[in-house]
């Protein structure tokens, strides 16, 4: 499909364009255009992929450097990582991004954050100039459940996010529990708002039992978007 072509068009390039040799501690991310990354690494050949480290954002990423044959390995060990590259919701103008679609947004952020270089991977949906403008149902939010009601309550009334919702499971009945534990909820924000990413993530950081916002500012050194043309478009950080 051309969504599926464009995921593969923007890993290749990504992992061609930011993947050598010398890149020993490389974190892998979460959701479906990933794999194409990894596809592409293991095209780099084993003899080069003996010497290297995956890191993992979650179940789903540690099973994809598993059933690639990669060397699998952990934060604990290698806390500071050379490379991550990872997927996105969104990503704005100037690289912002809505990550946590996979609620996986936790462990991605304290990867994306451990690496000298942060590159994200989609396809053309997620390229918007503003966040919130595509298919998101807002802003994802890591909650500890037994706060989970009370943060609802101050999205809704504090911070004016009145359709915030928790993030109810499709194949379980019941919430979707993140690789952590913890529930998801959704919080939408006025496109205004999300014209400062920043102050919106900030903003509901400081709500008690929140673990973690998927809005990611200022984090990715570049982006890449395949097209449905067959071209890519890159977003890169300015500076
Ligand atoms: O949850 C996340 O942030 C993932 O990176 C995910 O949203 C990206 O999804 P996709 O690669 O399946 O579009």
């Amino acid at each position: 499909s051309p969504i599926e072509q464009s995921k593969r068009l923007a890993a290749y390039i990504a992992v061609d364009k930011h993947i050598f040799p010398e890149h020993k501690i490389i974190g892998i991310g979460s959701g479906s255009t990933v794999p194409y990354v990894v596809e592409r690494i293991v095209q780099q050949g084993k003899e080069l992929n003996k010497d290297r480290v995956f890191i993992p954002t979650g179940f789903q990423s540690k099973e994809l450097i598993i059933s690639s044959n990669l060397n699998l390995g952990d934060v604990d060990q290698f806390p500071t990582i050379d490379v991550t590259i990872d997927g996105a919701d969104e990503v704005d103008l100037e690289l912002n991004c809505i990550k946590g679609g996979g609620a996986c947004h936790l462990r991605e952020k304290v990867l994306a954050e451990a690496a000298k270089t942060f590159i994200l991977v989609a396809d053309y949906r997620k390229n918007v100039e503003y966040l919130g403008t595509a298919f998101t149902p807002g802003v994802p939010i890591e909650v500890v459940p037994f706060a989970y009601a009370k943060v609802l309550q101050n999205l809704h009334h504090v911070l004016g996010s009145r359709t915030a919702a928790l993030r109810m499971a499709k194949a379980k009945a019941g919430p979707v529990v993140s690789d952590n534990g913890n529930f998801i909820i959704d919080a939408p924000f006025s496109r205004e708002e999300m014209m400062n990413p920043y102050s919106v993530m900030a903003r509901i950081k400081m709500l008690t039992g929140v673990v973690e916002v998927g809005l990611f500012c200022h984090m990715a050194q570049a982006a890449y978007f395949g097209n449905q043309d067959g071209s890519v478009t890159v977003k890169r950080m300015e500076g």
